[in-house]
């Protein structure tokens, strides 16, 4: 067993331990009233899951294991002469509670350059679809070829004792968040750079090697990833990526089935997918207004246009946050520093003027303000990755990262199979009228 899993055991441990007090002694106590509209609407404010790796603030935004993403950028471990953060990094936090050592990070660059090979089965999976398949279908197929190679899916066939699940879901999760990027590329480059593919440097980092594999050796594009795949991991467990993982996993799914699930979520517009909308509403505006720079006017035109056309503008709004998005923020500092005379860098800060009065004024919407996805998008067109449907894929390789070591929590839990209540709108009706009661 790698030190790290020791670690993460003893951890898992001492929090079971909690855990079971926790139930025993206080199980029945009422955390809150549940209301008909919550039900109806999205199942908004209910606190009805506990994980472990990040929580979400709606004004201050996501914190991971308490720490904020301008405290990540400061205190996590670097690429010698970098400034972001190493994604590692990231998952040994979320993962042990703890901030890493130069070390752990170390360690787990080798332990995933190791873990890395993606057999070629998995690659004919993706070359059966074609071409024009969008890139988040072949990486689902992708990652569901790959489930052949679970170890905790051949270990319950087998005959596993529950005390065993952690375990295998750790193997499975450090395998899977090893080969998400060489997957990834392969798509990429199949789809985009005439399937000519670029062999792996088991030197690089993670994230580096990623940028690697793309065809970005560009040390900004490289910066950006490290930044990219931190911010992108993780934002509590209620969203939809996060939630399905959580959820599938906890049939006894093993990680590529449930990380795959979680996937197919991430690819819906008003979640991951939104990362496209954004760019590709900001190219259409262009193109409608005949090329260069819209003035604020004209931003603001196409935003009441959008919304008479009963669409939404994508990238703004969110369902916790209230105010701006730190991921956001963190971006457009990123682009301050390296790309500020960028000018679709200075498009997406005009539309970040120009949209929350307009939303606001609309008077329903809960945030008009601009959520991780309204600015990736011309980061990534900047260093020559303009193909905006791969936009995805690049935050669902960093969401593993989040809901992998959730589910690694999960198993050494011993979470249940989680089904909630369900009823219909005729039972809601006799519950109004006093006819029938909530169990
Ligand atoms: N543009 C136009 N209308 C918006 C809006 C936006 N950006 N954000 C919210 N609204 C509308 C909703 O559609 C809803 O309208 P109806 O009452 O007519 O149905 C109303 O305002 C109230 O919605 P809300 O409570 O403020 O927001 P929700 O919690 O229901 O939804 C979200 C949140 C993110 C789906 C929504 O803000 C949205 O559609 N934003 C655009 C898509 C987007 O950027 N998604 C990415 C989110 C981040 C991520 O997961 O990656």
């Amino acid at each position: 067993m790698g030190y790290i899993k020791e670690k993460f055991k003893v951890k898992a441990d001492e929090l079971n331990a909690e855990v079971k007090d926790l139930v025993k002694n206080h199980g029945d106590m009422k955390i809150e009233d549940v209301t008909l509209a919550q039900v109806y609407q999205g199942m908004r404010g209910i606190t009805g899951l506990v994980t472990e790796t990040s929580l979400l603030d709606a004004n201050e935004g996501i914190r991971f294991r308490g720490y904020s993403i301008p405290e990540l950028r400061e205190k996590m471990p670097k690429v010698k002469g970098g400034a972001e953060p190493l994604p590692e990094g990231l998952f040994y936090l979320m993962l042990i509670g703890e901030l890493p050592e130069e070390a752990d990070v170390q360690h787990l660059s080798n332990q995933w350059a190791r873990r890395s090979h993606v057999p070629n089965h998995v690659f004919a999976a993706i070359d059966a679809l074609p071409v024009s398949a969008h890139p988040m279908t072949m990486f689902t197929v992708g990652v569901m070829a790959l489930q052949t190679e679970s170890t905790f899916a051949k270990a319950y066939a087998e005959g596993m004792n529950k005390k065993d699940y952690w375990s295998y879901m750790y193997d499975d999760s450090m395998d899977l968040i090893a080969r998400l990027p060489r997957i990834a590329a392969y798509i990429y480059r199949r789809k985009y750079k005439n399937n000519v593919h670029i062999q792996p440097n088991g030197l690089l980092d993670w994230a580096g090697n990623f940028a690697h594999m793309l065809g970005y050796e560009d040390e900004g594009f490289k910066e950006l990833m490290r930044l990219y795949m931190t911010i992108h991991a993780d934002h509590e467990g209620g969203n939809v990526s996060a939630h399905t993982t959580h959820l599938v996993g906890s049939a006894l799914s093993d990680a590529y089935l449930s990380f795959a699930a979680g996937m197919n979520g991430l690819a819906g517009p008003l979640h991951g997918l939104a990362n496209q909308e954004v760019i590709k509403w900001i190219l259409e505006m262009r193109e409608e207004l005949g090329g260069g720079s819209p003035t604020k006017q004209q931003i603001e035109d196409y935003v009441r246009k959008t919304l008479s056309e009963g669409k939404v503008v994508p990238g703004y709004g969110h369902a916790v946050l209230r105010k701006t998005d730190p991921r956001f923020t963190a971006q457009m500092e990123f682009a301050k520093k390296h790309l500020a005379d960028d000018e679709l860098v200075k498009i997406v800060w005009l539309v970040y003027e120009t949209v929350p009065p307009i939303l606001e004024s609309l008077g329903k919407v809960k945030n008009p303000w601009p959520n991780v996805d309204a600015h990736s998008g011309a980061l990534l067109v900047h260093y020559g990755l303009v193909e905006y449907e791969f936009y995805t894929v690049l935050f669902g390789v960093s969401r593993a990262l989040g809901v992998l070591a959730s589910l690694c929590w999960d198993r050494a839990l011993g979470f249940s199979l989680e089904r909630p209540k369900s009823v219909t709108t005729e039972w809601m009706k006799q519950f109004v009228a006093g006819k029938v009661e909530a169990e």
